[in-house]
């Protein structure tokens, strides 16, 4: 009899999803899978560390809106991915986590690495379950790619038994899952729905749009802009744990409290958007609430109080009601005459940044971190194809002030820092011969350094611009605020030379003290043709505060 493998199953049905490669760390448990990735024509993006294979896949899903698919071994090399889950599962990124497993027959046997590996990962996945039934493996394949994708997309995990995997099974009784049954399963929003917000929305005088994390990239970022042109309405996205306080809003804060009705599609109604309570929104400000999940509608309702104020709450999925809202607008959205005055103080809200930033930045004995940000939107403004990636901290925020209208992807609501160099990865990946730069801090860039050799392995020619203060700033800022400058406390690195280590990891490498340097250092990188960090010995700075409403609770991240 002609046989298959488990692995063979797995490997199969991940090709048949439309999976190009796996995001991996090696491992006893899972060598058996990449060998059936062999034959599967699936290639294997290698990594130094499990968090940057699950953070590559992150940033997969987010940019292609397909689910970026990891794969780790069992045990320490699950447990050292999960950390990554948590940025995922707030940027709402379709993601799929594959775990070797200790063998089912050796459960509860103290067997080699055995750990509950779907508990460890419930808390940070939309679902997680450990396969049972190698026959099985292509069904197990085909509802993780399904969930990942509908309602709110986010990661999935399926822990893979050993012996699952190296069963060997009757390939004539064998069929995989059909491909529509690895698709989303949309959760439209009805028309009549649709029309009906839409009215409102007509007659609203300063009508906004807040959409979900989930439409920061892609597919999602297309429809954000489709629906603004089809509306004239403002689509406000903001994709930071600052939230409406995020510097890339300008001064939008200071405007929100004149909103008279908020359209929330898939956005949940929680801190980023300040639990829609004053000051940040008007007392009397009316909300319509879309949103995939049922608990998402009823933690809204609960933060809005006064039912008066919730005009309509709809369970459909963004996607497909940004759809319904621009099919229904282009029949004929006629918005009340005062909506032109108030959308164009928001889009001047929004490009608002302060005069001083119109002149050369200075700082005493080191680069401003204004210069590095404007001589990155400089060189994003140059290249309209390129992906900016941003971490968090400090300097991360200069650069997302200045980033304009740039395709992007940053640590989103998570605020988990570190993620950048994975990230910049994976968008080389995806977005093949687009130039790919990375802002982050000098603590984020020490999370994934070795990342640069993998990197440079795969040819995935990124620049990692790092603002380096010797420091890790965003909580040392908090330390002098708080406890003040006599408490400071650990919070300082060693002007450490990251441009010598990216070369002796097979990168190129410049380092940067005078701002006059910094546009003849990011385009040598650019044009190096392999991983490339500019390292700029920056002034220690806050980021840019740029609305009057001030830091939000738990400052910058
Ligand atoms: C995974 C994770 N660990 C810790 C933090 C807390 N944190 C937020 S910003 C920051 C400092 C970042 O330092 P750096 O990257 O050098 O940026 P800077 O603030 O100095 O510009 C830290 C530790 C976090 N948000 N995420
Ligand atoms: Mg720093």
């Amino acid at each position: 009899m002609a046989t298959l493998r488990g692995a063979d199953l797995v490997a199969r049905a991940l090709a048949r999803a439309g999976a190009k490669q796996l995001f991996s760390l090696s491992g006893n448990q899972v060598m058996v899978v990449y060998d059936a990735a062999v034959d599967a024509r699936l290639g294997i993006v290698h990594t130094r560390h499990e968090g940057a294979a699950v953070h590559m896949a992150d940033a997969w899903g987010r940019l292609t809106g397909e689910p970026g698919v990891a794969l780790l071994t069992a045990g320490p090399g699950h447990a050292n991915g999960m950390g990554a889950l948590y940025n995922a599962l707030g940027a709402e990124a379709p993601l799929v986590l594959l775990s070797g497993h200790a063998p089912l027959a050796q459960l509860g046997t103290d067997a080699f690495q055995e750990l509950r590996q779907a508990e460890a990962a419930a808390p940070l996945c939309k679902a997680s379950w450990t396969a049972q039934d190698a026959a099985r493996l292509g069904e197990d394949m085909a509802r993780a790619f399904r969930i990942a994708k509908s309602g709110r997309p986010g990661p999935v995990h399926v822990s893979l038994p050993y012996d699952l995997l190296d069963a060997k099974l009757d390939a004539a009784q064998l069929s995989l899952p059909e491909s529509a049954a690895f698709a989303a399963s949309p959760q439209p929003l009805a028309a009549a729905a649709a029309s009906a917000i839409l009215e409102a929305l007509a007659r609203a005088a300063r009508p906004l749009i807040f959409v979900a994390p989930a439409m920061a990239a892609g597919r999602g970022r297309r429809l954000r802009e489709a629906l603004r042109s089809a509306t004239g309405i403002p689509v406000l996205h903001s994709e930071s744990p600052r939230g409406i306080a995020d510097p890339s809003l300008g001064a939008m804060p200071d405007l929100l409290g004149e909103a008279d009705l908020v359209l929330l599609l898939g956005r949940k109604l929680d801190f980023t958007l300040r639990f829609g309570k004053p000051p940040a929104f008007d007392a009397g400000c009316a909300f319509i609430h879309i949103d995939p999940e049922a608990e998402a509608l009823r933690r809204g309702a609960a933060a809005i109080g006064d039912p008066a104020r919730l005009l309509r709450s709809e369970q459909a999925d963004a996607f497909s009601a940004a759809e319904a809202l621009i099919a229904g607008a282009q029949h004929g959205f006629r918005p009340a005459v005062a909506q032109a005055k108030w959308t164009s103080a928001v889009d001047a809200a929004l490009a608002a940044r302060p005069a001083e930033w119109a002149a050369p930045a200075s700082a005493e004995g080191a680069v401003h971190p204004l210069a590095v940000a404007r001589e990155v939107q400089k060189a994003l403004a140059a290249r309209p194809q390129a992906v900016l990636v941003c971490d968090g901290g400090e300097f991360g925020q200069w650069a997302q002030a200045c980033a304009g209208d740039a395709l992007r992807i940053t640590n989103g609501p998570s605020g988990g820092i570190g993620g950048s160099i994975p990230y910049a990865i994976a968008a080389c990946l995806a977005h093949p011969g687009a130039p790919v730069i990375a802002t982050l801090g000098d603590g984020s860039c020490g999370f994934y350094l070795a990342e640069f050799e993998t990197a440079a392995r795969c040819g995935a020619p990124f620049v990692a611009v790092v603002g380096n203060d010797a420091r890790w700033n965003a909580e040392h800022l908090i330390q002098l605020r708080s406890y003040g400058p006599t408490r400071a406390i650990g919070c300082e690195m060693q002007p450490t030379r990251y441009d010598l280590a990216v070369a002796a990891l097979g990168g190129h490498g410049e380092h940067v003290t005078r701002a006059a340097d910094l546009g003849a250092a990011i385009e040598r990188a650019l044009a190096a043709g392999k991983p490339a960090c500019v390292n700029v010995e920056i002034a220690p700075l806050a980021a840019p505060m740029l609305s009057r409403s001030g830091t939000p609770p738990g400052g910058a991240h």
